[in-house]
């Protein structure tokens, strides 16, 4: 499929390019995010795209990802989010300061008011999430008698209950990953068809993790299914050296690079399972890789290299993994178009 028709394609670019694709106002962008150490004041017009605070790995310059559609497009706002929608997608970003509420936690409270939004969006205007991506800073520390990132899990989860959403099963895919500092940022993207939600047998489904890893499950699925203009199209969610609900390969970076990949093999299989005729394969999926010390880069980079191959797109990031033993993330999306331009490892 040529990119300029795709009705779905992901492209990467540096940031200082944004400017000159969301000038025109019959733009085919429909949204992204755009990553560097400090924040990029962003020219995006009225487009949906998260400035998000996150260090690149040495020496590389600000970038962006920009989801693009052919269909025709219409930019809105609710509330504090921007969107974009088609006849078929919506893509949304929003950015929030913490703020004390009530007696819950800021980070709590300011969690559930924007996954209420969000749902009010997605209600009114007859779109299925599909995929979140969740930045915050200060993922792992404590305040409040919590983890930071156990507060985001009540604020996120008590939305969905708010909302009559079910909170096991057929949830969205998600991420979850601390940035260097900013409120708290959410992007998202919808479908107006139904979604399947996808798990992965090696690990147990976090809506069930046990109670070890905070009072509320996070409420994600593994993967998000969509077909979308005839084609089966895959959103991984954030996938770390997690088997049944344990962490493994505690302070191996090399053999955690390993397990995630070995879990997004599980989930590709899984996909193809409830998607017969799909042919998503590891090589062309865009991955974005998320690794907590900078001078674990090269090692990951070079175990992707080894089990995928090294022309594949994938963007490097450096950010807090939401437990502290886990050293790496990895997230990935397939059966949409990638491009033009690939970002090799
Ligand atoms: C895990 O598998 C690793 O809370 O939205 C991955 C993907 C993780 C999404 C989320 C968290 C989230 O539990 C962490």
């Amino acid at each position: 499929m040529k990119p300029a028709e795709a009705i779905l394609r992901l492209e990467v670019l540096p940031a200082s390019r944004l400017s000159r694709l969301a000038g025109d106002g019959q733009s085919s962008v429909l949204g992204g995010a755009c990553f560097s150490r400090p924040a990029l004041p962003l020219d995006a017009g009225d487009l949906p795209f998260l400035a998000v605070d996150m260090s690149l790995p040495a020496g590389e310059e600000a970038i962006c990802e920009v989801w693009h559609s052919a269909e025709p497009l219409q930019s809105g706002r609710h509330g504090p989010i921007r969107y974009r929608q088609s006849e078929t997608l919506l893509f949304g970003s929003v950015s929030l300061d913490e703020v004390a509420r009530d007696a819950r936690s800021p980070l709590q409270a300011t969690t559930e008011a924007a996954y209420a939004s969000i749902f009010e969006l997605l209600e009114a205007r007859g779109y299925h999430a599909l995929r979140f991506w969740n930045y915050f800073p200060a993922i792992n520390q404590e305040s409040h008698h919590k983890e930071r990132y156990r507060q985001f899990n009540i604020g996120r989860q008590d939305a969905f209950l708010a909302h009559g959403r079910s909170v096991i099963g057929n949830v969205p895919a998600a991420c979850a990953l601390g940035s260097a500092g900013g409120g708290l940022q959410i992007a998202f993207l919808a479908a107006r068809t139904n979604v399947i939600s996808v798990e992965n047998p090696r690990q147990v489904s976090a809506y069930h993790y046990p109670s070890q890893y905070g009072p509320r499950s996070p409420t994600f699925s593994r993967a998000g299914l969509v077909k979308l203009g005839g084609r089966d199209m895959l959103f991984i969610s954030g996938t770390a050296s997690i088997v049944g609900h344990q962490t493994l390969h505690d302070g191996d970076v090399a053999a955690q690079t390993r397990e995630c990949l070995h879990n997004i093999a599980a989930i590709v299989a899984e996909a193809k399972r409830q998607a017969p005729d799909a042919d998503f394969r590891l090589d062309a999926l865009a991955y974005k890789v998320y690794v907590r010390h900078p001078e674990d880069m090269a090692t990951v980079r070079r175990e992707m290299a080894q089990i995928i191959g090294g022309l594949v797109s994938a963007i490097f990031l450096q950010a807090d993994v939401c437990r502290a033993d886990l050293l790496v993330e990895i997230e990935a999306s397939g059966g949409h178009a990638i491009g033009p331009g690939l970002t090799g490892i």
